[in-house]
């Protein structure tokens, strides 16, 4: 199958090249991220030529690339090479999308056996230092996988790539979360704030988070629901279903605010995918 050149996939092209990275560099990552050399040619090609749509995602002057599905034609489904992934619903500003039947229930299931070994109570980054700290807004528990560390988690990991149009290399690892009855995720911000000490240091490893993947392996009896407090949006933590949302700078103005409600009953199980501007080593 062959790769289609979408608009981020231009447009993060252009800000590599802006950002005075040469060719030959640019075709070393694109073909360590995963891109046929048909599609990095295509991409160059259509560059050269100047072609009118070139920089579609501009930010104060600058083209900026970011994760994004290509939605152009408001399509119901989008081919995600291995899954036909369902467009459920999708907000501009903050930008979400959220995506039906992108996990298959053997999926969730194999995600929640690997995971539940390894279960911690989850530590959040902590920004003062870069280093990780018990956060007691967040009563979940959690582990984080090795990218490509099982055989689903490497195919889940194509799939997003593939889905969100951004390399794989790019994307953290994934991370597992469990919530038991009354815990929660209180409201914050994916990003990592500029203005804290550790900042710099966390930033060293690919640059800031620029989107946020929810995925829901095991849905509560009630509650657990994602809110986006800014805008009044509540995700339903249904099975197999994924809240996707982009922020193309660490700014409150992009409405990112967002948290796990509390679980009522049962127990809520998500992965989370955070994809970073650059490759994440
Ligand atoms: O589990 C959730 O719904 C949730 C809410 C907010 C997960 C995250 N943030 C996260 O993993 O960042
Ligand atoms: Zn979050």
């Amino acid at each position: 199958m062959t790769q289609p050149v979408t608009p981020e996939l231009r447009a993060w092209v252009v800000a590599q090249l802006s950002a005075g990275h040469s060719v030959a560099a640019l075709r070393t990552s694109m073909h360590m991220a995963g891109w046929q050399e048909a599609t990095t040619d295509a991409a160059l090609a259509e560059i050269e030529r100047g072609a009118a749509d070139v920089a579609p995602v501009t930010v104060t002057g600058t083209a900026r690339a970011m994760p994004w599905p290509d939605l152009d034609g408001s399509p119901l489904y989008l081919d995600a090479g291995d899954r036909r992934v369902h467009v459920l619903h999708t907000l501009a500003h903050p930008r979400v999308v959220v995506f039906g039947d992108l996990l298959a229930d053997e999926e969730c299931d194999a995600l929640i056996a690997s995971a539940r070994k390894r279960l911690a109570r989850s530590l959040t980054v902590e920004t003062q230092t870069g280093g990780e700290v018990l956060n007691v807004d967040r009563t979940s528990d959690g582990m984080f996988f090795e990218r490509g560390e099982t055989e689903v988690v490497a195919r889940i990991e194509q799939r997003i790539a593939a889905l969100l149009n951004w390399p794989l290399v790019f994307g953290e690892g994934l991370q597992v979360l469990r919530y038991g009855p009354g815990a929660q995720y209180r409201p914050h911000y994916d990003y990592f704030d500029p203005a804290e000490p550790g900042t710099p240091t966390i930033l060293r490893r690919g640059g800031q988070r620029v989107g946020t993947l929810v995925m829901y392996l095991q849905e509560p009896a009630k509650g657990g629901a994602t809110t986006f407090p800014d805008v009044g949006l509540e995700v339903a933590p249904k099975r197999g279903t994924g809240v996707f949302f982009s922020y193309d700078r660490p700014h409150p103005d992009t409405r990112t605010l967002h948290g796990g409600a509390p679980v009522l009953e049962g127990e809520k199980w998500v992965a989370t995918k955070w994809l970073r501007e650059r490759e994440f080593i």
